[in-house]
């Protein structure tokens, strides 16, 4: 069960002592003051990132190899997955085998992580999760966890669709990497906030959160359902903005002929949005590094911390991306 603990924005806060908000952030505390204050020796963390498939992973490692920098008192060992869990686990083992003072990871999908857990737990090296959620028998197998509320999103997202759609609709989904947290939690938030409007999802299929995959499966769309389709929901702008090139290409303008509903409000995400071509955008903040960094020191020094962390995120109309775009940090 991932019911999480929607911790206090103050605690978020008190977790992130040196960092801006959404628009960018960059630590400045001590490098040598551990969580606690005072000096502290070095510490070498292990981070298992789920690879670089879209434009907000890669505004997430760079936020997170920002943090976890010398000067903040860190040795950062990095490893990119790929995309594949069995590839995510054996990094993780690899950390442990290296004796790291500290694990974290943005775990690719919820299941399959006990055993690995458990080596670590064994091993005495404590393992803080970013980003994405898991499933775990047993939920002491790790630290805390700091991301965004993908149900959440999703039911922003949902809410827009309901409110913009009265009469009957027809949706194609593009779904995130299946088994992930994200493309489940926001299937369900989604749902939530459509609630009965009159929308038929004429299919639902996983574009791995990339642009090439979300160009292909709407290819698929445009081929079996071409012009009864009204609305697109992308679970993340990079299937979306894939879309755009089919949609483009099957002679339909994206925006009026499908209306286009994503989630990440990246810069080329919003970008489309405040040209036209996506209707509504809905936040999830990648720039966690800071909050990370610091919530791994606390661990670290034996400090109390929260089970969950959440990030706050906000949503986008077509003006308000257009206003938002000049100093968008991601
Ligand atoms: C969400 C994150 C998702 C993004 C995608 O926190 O895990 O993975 O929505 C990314 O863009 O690939």
């Amino acid at each position: 069960m991932r019911k999480r603990l929607l911790a206090g924005l103050a605690l978020v806060g008190a977790l992130a002592l040196a960092t801006a908000g959404c628009s960018g952030s960059s630590s400045s505390g001590d490098s040598t003051a551990g969580a606690s204050g005072g000096s502290a020796k070095q510490l070498t963390v292990g981070f298992a990132q789920t690879g670089s498939e879209s434009g907000w992973r890669a505004a997430n490692t760079q936020s997170m190899k920002d943090a976890f920098s010398e000067k903040n008192g860190f040795k950062l060992i990095f490893n990119a997955a790929d995309n594949k869990q069995e590839a995510q686990i054996a990094a993780v083992r690899s950390f442990i085998n290296q004796g790291v003072d500290a694990i974290v990871i943005a775990p690719i999908t919820v299941d399959g992580w006990d055993d690995v857990l458990k080596e670590a737990k064994d091993a005495g090296i404590p393992v803080v999760l970013e980003d994405r959620t898991i499933n775990v028998s047993d939920k002491s197998l790790y630290a805390s966890w700091i991301g965004d509320d993908f149900e959440k999103e999703g039911e922003t997202a949902g809410a827009w669709a309901k409110q913009t759609f009265t009469g009957a609709t027809n949706m194609v989904v593009l779904e995130g990497t299946t088994g992930s947290a994200p493309a489940i939690d926001r299937a369900t938030g989604f749902a939530k906030g459509m609630g009965s409007a009159p929308i038929t999802t004429l299919d639902s299929q996983t574009g791995n959160f990339t642009r090439a995959d979300g160009k292909t499966v709407m290819e698929g769309f445009l081929q079996k359902y071409g012009k009864t389709i009204n609305v697109l929901f992308a679970q993340n702008d990079d299937m979306g903005l894939g879309a755009l090139d089919a949609i483009t290409a099957a002679g339909l303008v994206p925006g009026k002929d499908i209306q286009i509903v994503s989630i990440d409000a990246t810069h080329d995400g919003l970008q489309a949005l405040s040209d036209g071509k996506f209707n509504f955008v809905v936040e999830c903040n990648p720039l966690l590094g800071d909050q990370v960094a610091q919530l791994v020191k606390k661990v670290v020094a034996g400090d109390p911390v929260e089970k969950a962390y959440t990030a706050t995120d906000q949503s986008f109309t077509q003006a308000q991306a257009t206003a938002a775009l000049p100093d968008r940090k991601y």
